[in-house]
């Protein structure tokens, strides 16, 4: 019987990575998953989580399962590290928070509470978005629709197109939205426009879900880059938000991360987290332990807040200074054409408007690996790998 069973298509991105390790030229280039390297394009494991380790390792703690919504402390800190400590949401207990399996595990506990109590509730997500969001709505039985979100005229936000949609969706309608960083095109909406955001969600009843997997990568600030959702509590919106700590504490392989409601009353809150505890009861029973205790243990001390906040101000430094390098060869090579979109644009990624023939010119003819939809990962490039990727940009859409 399981003889007629297809072969599934490849992930877009992670099946990027696979190509790339089979490419033997020495100029090759990963730009395809959003992964941070060193200016010598290796993984790095932050300083401050090997210091957390070698406190955890001293400490000869345990490996019991977790209660099933996760470690109390670890959901202490990432509930104020997203809404700040003196937020009225945690004060008042309206916050409903668990542990869950990383970014992606969160973002599927929330979809999967959306199919079970709000049935028959639309989720709206952005046009473009990262490939994954379809497949986790999808698979947990909630039907999906776009908005509009991306200008390629202007290579920013479609903001008046995103208003109507957002207007035209039936009242109640769950709408995603990047808590900061937007994956793939680094567009997010300005203050003043997330306010006109919140007035149309606010009118609709629409029910925001934000997914936040690059607070601190944006700005560099952690406060900065929870603009939104602590702006939505002040505002008094109910909304749901996944959070993950893969690129920020760059915990990738650890799968660390939570899903949470804020709500109106605690009662509530106590509620939801009862019925995310049942649903995460039949998934995975219980979230990983090693990578929520060195988020305490890097939160819970102020010495290593500090040097995490200086480690990601490094990082987020390092894709700026690429991002400028790779902006000024491109001018050096084509002054003529605008370039500006490559500053304009923030966080991991620029999102050039190649068509998928020019993307296929700059993987076949030079060796530089990314997403078909023209988003190159700048985590993945050097400053010594500027001006080859700015011939190859320059080449490819010339073509
Ligand atoms: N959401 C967005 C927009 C992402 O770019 C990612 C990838 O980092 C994720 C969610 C989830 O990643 P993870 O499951 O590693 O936390
Ligand atoms: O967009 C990216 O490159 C990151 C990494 O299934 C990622 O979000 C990509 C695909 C995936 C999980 C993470």
């Amino acid at each position: 019987r399981l003889d007629a069973v297809e072969q599934a298509p490849p992930d877009p991105i992670l099946g990027v990575s696979e190509a790339f390790k089979k490419d033997t030229s020495p100029d090759k280039l990963n730009l395809g998953v959003g992964a941070y390297r060193t200016e010598e394009l290796q993984p790095y494991v932050l300083k401050v989580v090997r210091k957390a380790e070698e406190r955890m390792l001293a400490k000869d703690e345990n490996k019991e399962y977790l209660p099933i919504e996760g470690l109390a402390s670890f959901r202490q800190a990432t509930v104020e590290l997203l809404l700040g400590a003196d937020s009225p949401a945690i004060q008042e207990g309206r916050v409903a928070v668990l542990q869950s399996l990383s970014g992606t595990g969160s973002l599927r506990v929330g979809a999967e509470f959306i199919a079970k109590f709000m049935p028959g509730t639309v989720a709206y997500i952005s046009r473009p978005t990262w490939g994954n969001h379809k497949n986790i709505f999808a698979d947990a039985g909630v039907e999906w629709r776009e908005y509009s979100y991306f200008d390629p005229e202007s290579i920013g936000l479609d903001f008046e197109g995103m208003l109507a949609d957002l207007q035209a969706a039936p009242d109640g309608s769950v709408v995603l939205l990047h808590g900061c960083a937007h994956n793939p095109t680094g567009v997010d909406p300005t203050k003043e426009q997330w306010a006109r955001i919140a007035d149309v969600l606010q009118a609709k009843g629409h029910l925001p879900f934000f997914d936040v997997a690059y607070q601190g990568f944006a700005t560099g600030s952690l406060e900065e880059d929870a603009f939104a959702p602590r702006y939505f509590v002040e505002r008094g919106l109910e909304f749901a938000v996944a959070q993950s700590y893969s690129k920020n504490l760059g915990l990738y392989a650890e799968r660390v991360g939570a899903m949470s409601f804020v709500l109106s009353e605690a009662g509530a809150a106590q509620r939801v987290l009862s019925q995310m505890k049942r649903i995460a009861r039949a998934i995975y029973s219980n979230p990983p332990v090693h990578g929520a205790r060195i988020v305490a243990e890097v939160v819970g001390s102020e010495e290593m807040f500090g040097e995490w906040k200086g480690e990601m101000e490094m990082m987020a430094g390092r894709i700026k200074g690429v991002r400028q390098d790779l902006y000024d060869a491109l001018v050096e090579i084509n002054p003529d054409k605008d370039w500006s979109f490559v500053l304009k644009q923030i966080g991991m990624f620029t999102f050039t408007g190649m068509t998928p023939q020019q993307c296929d010119n700059m993987t076949n003819k030079w060796h530089v690996y990314m997403t078909k939809d023209g988003r190159l990962s700048l985590a993945g490039l050097s400053s010594a790998k500027a001006a080859y990727l700015a011939r190859a940009i320059d080449d490819s859409v010339r073509n």
